[in-house]
């Protein structure tokens, strides 16, 4: 690999475990944070599998599994600040345990007994989403609400929030996600586009439907793409940070 190539994806972590360095992220914070999140990986693969399970004896109608997504889910989870808004779309549980929901709660909307049980407006974590792609169109309209209620661009950092959505590759084929890409662009809204590429939608491969890194698409649009890698939950949470920040200094969508 060239060098550019390696520097394009960013790791602060080998798969070993070793920690690396990258010319323009870095994680900063001590080994008790660490160890926080990988408490949040291990409690939201332990939720997960119970659920998968429950989902097999037929006591909840679907469950998308988080499986392998938790490091992706938790780093970018533990970016979020206190007046940021999170959109998901159905697999992020263990960003949703990191927001605060009670895994009973999020149970009953997979069962179908009821649909957004906790709410929304107070945890900041919004209704899951299940039409594929949905919500970035969703986050980009919060993100500009957020825009002119005054949350962006302040002087105090606390006074400051953008918004986040989490989507899947596949969902980068929907119109809606690239509607969405291009609102945020010419709004500059406080958003984060959060792409977990997991390389499939249902049976169609990542390679079907994009001839390029989907990361590269979003120069096209007009906002930097930045491609991490996802069991890396320290080069997650320093790029969600650095985006996260972006949209709060109103310096618009990553
Ligand atoms: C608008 C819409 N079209 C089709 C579907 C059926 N569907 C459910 S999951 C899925 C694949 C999504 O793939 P991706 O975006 O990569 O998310 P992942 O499940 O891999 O996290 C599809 C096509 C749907 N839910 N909504
Ligand atoms: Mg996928």
């Amino acid at each position: 690999m060239s060098e550019s190539v390696v520097q394009d994806f960013v790791q602060l972590l080998t798969p070993q475990g070793e920690r690396v360095e990258h010319p323009d992220f870095s994680f900063a914070d001590d080994d008790a944070t660490i160890a926080g999140y990988l408490r949040d990986m291990v409690l939201a693969r332990r939720f997960d599998n119970e659920a998968t399970a429950l989902q097999r004896k037929g006591e909840l109608g679907l469950w998308p599994p988080c499986l392998g997504q938790e490091a992706a889910q938790v780093g970018s989870a533990r970016a979020i600040r206190e007046r940021d808004e999170v959109l998901p779309s159905y697999r992020e549980h263990a960003v949703a345990l990191c927001m605060g929901i009670d895994p009973l709660q999020v149970l009953g909307t997979f069962r179908g007994t009821t649909m957004v049980p906790w709410l929304s407006r107070n945890k900041r974590f919004h209704l899951y989403s299940f039409v594929i792609g949905t919500q970035t169109l969703h986050a980009v309209g919060f993100a500009m609400g957020m825009q002119r209620d005054g949350l962006i661009g302040n002087e105090r950092q606390e006074d400051n929030g953008a918004a986040i959505v989490y989507f899947g590759d596949g969902a980068t084929s929907q119109g809606d996600v690239n509607e969405a890409f291009i609102f945020a662009a010419s709004y500059q809204s406080p958003l984060v586009f959060f792409c977990q590429n997991n390389q499939w939608a249902i049976s169609e491969p990542i390679v079907l439907q994009s001839k390029i890194p989907l990361y590269r698409r979003a120069s096209g649009f007009g906002f930097p793409g930045i491609r991490v890698d996802g069991n890396d939950v320290l080069a997650v949470r320093a790029v969600t940070d650095w985006a996260l920040d972006r949209a709060r200094r109103g310096e618009g969508p990553t």
